[in-house]
């Protein structure tokens, strides 16, 4: 099983931490969609990442889908999700924000990086700006009511949550006021110093 990506995607990320959280074995391609787009375009037209190369060279794409189909095949029941149907209701509620969160984010910086200045459209950047904002207010909410679902072992949503935070605040243009995130911030720096976090730096050339 290969995945395939930059680890300063989000979405990489999350699926390369939560497999070394759930032990699952796995090789890890470095390549850009960007950078080396050609070379990701041999592995997969599509040139989404995460991709994943299955057992058989079967790809899959989408992050969630990619936990998805790993918790159904490979971890022997390990998972990173509540068995409690009400937990595991806040549990999505939160990885929905936060992969919406991630997607504000990457729209910000494809505007930003790709689009021509002159091209750019300010009233859709202040719509992208007001979901990315919404999108954490409602993120930084669930955990702060929350707290001790984000303070023990790693769930997908204290894992999800951590790394959205993680990327967005490494985005100049649109870093959000540290001060009204604070129990995000909290929950950032304690991830990041665990090992499962360090082995997976969001380390990429960006876009
Ligand atoms: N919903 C997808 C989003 C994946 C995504 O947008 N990945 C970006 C990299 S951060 C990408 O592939 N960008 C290239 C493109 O969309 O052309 C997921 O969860 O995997």
């Amino acid at each position: 099983m290969k995945l395939v990506g930059m680890l300063d995607s989000p979405f990489v990320r999350r699926v390369a931490v939560s497999l070394e959280v759930l032990g699952v074995p796995f090789e890890h391609e470095a390549i850009s969609v960007f950078s080396t787009f050609a070379q990701f375009q041999e592995i997969n037209p599509v040139v989404k990442a995460p991709t994943l190369i299955c057992g058989d060279g079967e790809l899959i794409m989408d992050s969630s889908l990619i936990l998805q189909f790993i918790e159904a095949t490979a971890t022997r029941g390990r998972t990173l999700w509540s068995q409690d149907p009400k937990e595991r209701q806040h549990e999505f509620r939160a990885v929905s924000l936060a992969l919406a969160a991630c997607e504000k984010s990457v729209q910000i910086i494809y505007e930003r990086n790709l689009r021509p200045k002159e091209a750019q459209y300010e009233p859709w950047m202040g719509r992208v700006t007001g979901q990315l904002a919404a999108a954490y207010s409602g993120l930084e909410n669930e955990v702060r009511k929350r707290p001790a679902a984000f303070a023990g072992a790693l769930t997908q949503a204290s894992i999800t949550s951590g790394i959205a935070w993680q990327f967005t605040q490494s985005m100049p243009a649109s870093a959000l006021p540290a001060e009204k995130h604070s129990a995000l911030g909290a929950l950032s720096s304690r991830l990041e110093a665990l090992p499962e976090f360090c082995k997976y730096p969001p380390i990429g050339p960006g876009v």
